[in-house]
Order: structure tokens, then sequence, then C-alpha cells
């Protein structure tokens, strides 16, 4: 049994002093605030939960910093997604594996505590399934549990390259399933998750363009009640295709043609009409916003005043993994609404903390889409992270979190998953191990490239 004493700790109720968190089997067994700590309490300035990652493609870590070079003719998502194909033709079971242990070793010295892996590289590199048809699947749960993260896993289907059911390009032959093929992989995914301790299930349609509605309605039911993610709207020419084919919006479409309701997280989710906003606000539905990755890509803003006046939730993501920074995700999002709004601290309630609101609502809907509870509860996860704060030895608790996003100076110290403490001093206990076989493969993976 560990016994935590935080000077302060964020709880469901806010900001509390002297809280002692008793873990014991992995959950928080009891939370009492206002509580002198004992002999043998581990002692932490500031505590909160771990966050929510609610959106990865882990081997896409490979290539952060590789397509920042200029591009001949037109730079733009489209042709960094080119490039990224070309990366992921590239990629061996073991690069994944190596490659997906050191960003979970990331996540967890940022803070974060579970993932969401929208997983969609499965088959071999000429396009053929593995012996085992979730091999792929099989190295993102054992890189989660070498670093030590939780992991919701959202095995996604892929089908086509654009509205209409068109056929897939060749560059996405890694990628493509029919649904029975999806479905044996969901069984195995099945066995793989319930073998890692806090692994949950959930399904990926990959997008409207790589789905057709038949092929939705035929893979949901494999969700079995877990969670249901699909990327939407991330990209103007990805609405304009999607009303040439149905006369709808992405975001239109699935709310009128799917069961969008609180199981769903729609990724992105960035180019909404007022009327899409406020009716997926109202659905319960995630929005799963990737604020670093969105910048990177040129995707465009979301309106989060309109979606959160309509009751919206939203958690974020680090998507392309460009960057594994909790602080700043929370900080584009809430920057890129002040530079298109020309106002300030927009996402908190008047009154408010923006870091805290900014936390708050991340964690709360992060953990939603991933299908775990929330906050520092007892019978919940024992996933928690605490502050260093040793650097502004002055700052009062009330600040804490917008010292983190916005000023800096504050940093993760220590992280635990599952009541195991992973991170101690803002380092992973095996990140040694975990980066020597990243570098390797690096080294690797890098040789392998076309000049
Ligand atoms: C993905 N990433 O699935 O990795 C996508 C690119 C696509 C982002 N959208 C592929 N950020 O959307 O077709
Ligand atoms: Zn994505």
């Amino acid at each position: 049994m560990t016994v935590i004493h935080a000077e302060t700790a964020l709880l469901p109720q806010g900001l509390r002093r002297d809280v002692r968190i008793v873990l014991s089997g992995g959950a928080i067994d009891s939370v009492e605030a206002g509580a002198a700590a004992q002999a043998g309490d581990e002692r932490h300035r500031f505590v909160l939960p771990a966050m929510p990652n609610l959106h990865s493609h882990a081997f896409q870590r490979a290539m952060a910093g590789l397509a920042e070079t200029r591009g001949r003719g037109e730079d733009s998502f489209w042709s960094w997604r080119t490039v990224m194909y070309r990366f992921a033709l590239s990629m061996t079971p073991d690069h994944v594996e190596a490659v997906a242990a050191q960003l979970y070793m990331e996540m967890l010295e940022a803070g974060f505590g579970r993932v969401g892996e929208f997983h969609y590289l499965h088959h071999d590199a000429d396009g053929g399934a593995y012996a085992d048809p979730a091999e792929m699947a099989a190295r993102i749960a054992a890189a989660s549990a070498e670093a030590g993260i939780g992991l919701t896993l959202l095995p996604v289907f892929y089908a086509h390259s654009g509205f209409g059911a068109a056929a897939p390009a060749e560059g996405q032959r890694r990628f493509i399933h029919d649904p029975d093929g999806f479905a044996r992989l969901m069984r195995r995914a099945g066995e793989i998750v319930s073998s890692l301790p806090g692994g949950r299930l959930g399904i990926a349609p990959h997008s409207l363009r790589a789905v057709a509605p038949d092929e939705l309605a035929a893979i949901l039911p494999l969700a079995g009640g877990g969670p249901v993610h699909i990327h939407a709207a991330e990209q103007v020419r990805e609405v304009e295709d999607c009303l040439a084919w149905s006369g709808a919006r992405p975001v239109e479409w699935l709310l009128e043609n799917a069961p969008v309701d609180a199981r769903w997280c729609l990724i992105h989710a960035t180019h909404m009409t007022g009327r899409e906003s406020r009716a997926l606000g109202a659905s319960g539905a995630v929005a799963g916003l990737c604020p670093v990755t969105e910048a990177n890509l040129g995707d465009g803003i979301f309106d989060a005043p309109t979606f959160l006046a309509a009751g919206g939730r939203f958690g974020v993501g680090s998507d392309s993994n460009i960057r594994i920074a909790l602080d700043e995700e929370l900080r584009t999002l809430e920057y890129t609404q002040r530079l298109s709004r020309r106002s300030r601290n927009v996402v908190a309630e008047p009154g408010g903390s923006t870091g805290l609101a900014l936390f708050s609502h991340a964690l709360q809907g992060g953990a939603q889409a991933l299908g775990v509870p929330a906050g520092i509860a007892a019978g919940g996860p024992a996933d928690l992270a605490s502050l260093d704060l040793s650097a502004a030895p002055w700052l009062p608790a009330e600040q804490a979190l917008d010292h983190f996003v916005f000023a800096g100076g504050v940093g993760i110290d220590s992280v635990w998953v599952g009541g195991r403490r992973e991170v101690e001093g803002g380092r992973h206990r095996r990140r040694d191990a975990i980066a020597a076989r990243f570098n390797a493969a690096m080294a690797d993976l890098i040789s392998r490239q076309p000049g």
C-alpha cells in the first residue's frame, strides 16, 4: 500500500489542501482532504490526475521533425500524408514496437497516463496479413506494457481512398480490411487487451473518406460498448469532398446517419458550422482535439466557444506525435482561440483560471473518450501525476496550472499508472533501455529511406 500526501491536489470538487490519497492494488482506496501527513507517506507539493492522451498514431513518432523541409510544389496536409505513407511502408514490427515504447515513455514523462492508440498500420509491407493478423497490435500492446502507460486500443477499419468507396491507393495497402477480416482482428485485439492491466478496447472507423456507410454499419457492433473514434472535418478539402458526395458536411453527415452519442469521439472536428458545433456539443460525444498536430499540419482552428456553450466536451491527443508536450497541447488550443478571436482567456469561465479550465475539460473528455473514469476518487484507477514546483517555491497553488500551461518553470515530477510510479524527477524509470532500442531502430529506419 502506498500513501501519497499532497499539499494541494486537484480533486473532482476542485483544488483541496492536505490531501491523503491511499493506493492499493492499482486503484485509489480512499481520498481525504484536510488530513495531516503521517509517517511513511510520500509527500508531494501538487498532485493531479494523469491526463489521457486520446489520439495517437504511434508509428508517426519516427518521422517527427523529418517532414519540415519545404516541398517543391504545394506543401500541405496532403503532401505530408504522401511522405508519411512512404515512411509507414518502411517500418517492420520491431521498428514499430521500439518507436511506440519510446513514444509512450515520452507521454508518461509529459504527464499522460493513458493513450488512445488509433492503430491502422496492420499488415506486412506488401499488404499481406501477418501470420497473426494482430501482430502489429500486439507490438503496440507490448510497447505500452514496457513503458507502463494505460492503453485504450482502437483498431482502425480502413477500406477506401476517398468518399464514394473509391479503391484504396497503393500506399495504403498496409491499412486495408474488409469487414470480415476486421472482425478477426477485433477478436485477437480483445484477447491482447484483456492481458494488459487497465487495457480497454474500442473501435475506429478511420474517416468517412476511408469507410463506406454500409461498412460503418457492419463494424459498429464490434465496438461492444467500447469507445468509437473517427477522424472528421480536419481539412477544408475533406469537407468539400463530403459535400460533393452526400450533400452534407462530415460532422453533419455523422450526426444524421450514425448513432453518435457519449461513446463517440470525433477526432479534430475542426471545420464545423455553428449549427454543427451546437449539435455535436449537445450529442454528448467528445471532440478529440489535437492542437499541436493541427497547427503542424495547417488544419485550421476549432471553434471552442460555440461548442462549449452547447455543453460540448473535449479532450486532447498528440495525433502525429510531432511533439509530446501536454502543456503545449493545452496552450496551443487556448492561443489559437485568442489569435482568431483577438481576445483573452477564452476557454475559462469568468473568474476562473484558464490553465485549470483547460486541464479539467481535457481530463473529463479524455477519460470519457478512452472508456475510463476520470479524476482522483476512491474506486478509480491510481493514475496520477505530480508537479515539480521547485523552481517557483513562491507560487500560489491556484496559479500552478496557469504556470504549467503558459508561463513555464513548472514541470511534471512523478507519474503513477495503476498505482505504479513510472516517472520520478521527470524521468522514466526505464528511460535508458527504451531510448537505446529506439535509437538503434531509428538509425536503421533512416538508412532505409530513399535519399
Ligand atoms: C492519419 N492523420 O490517419 O494518420 C491521418 C492522416 C488521413 C491526420 N489526419 C491520414 N492527422 O487522414 O487520411
Ligand atoms: Zn489521427
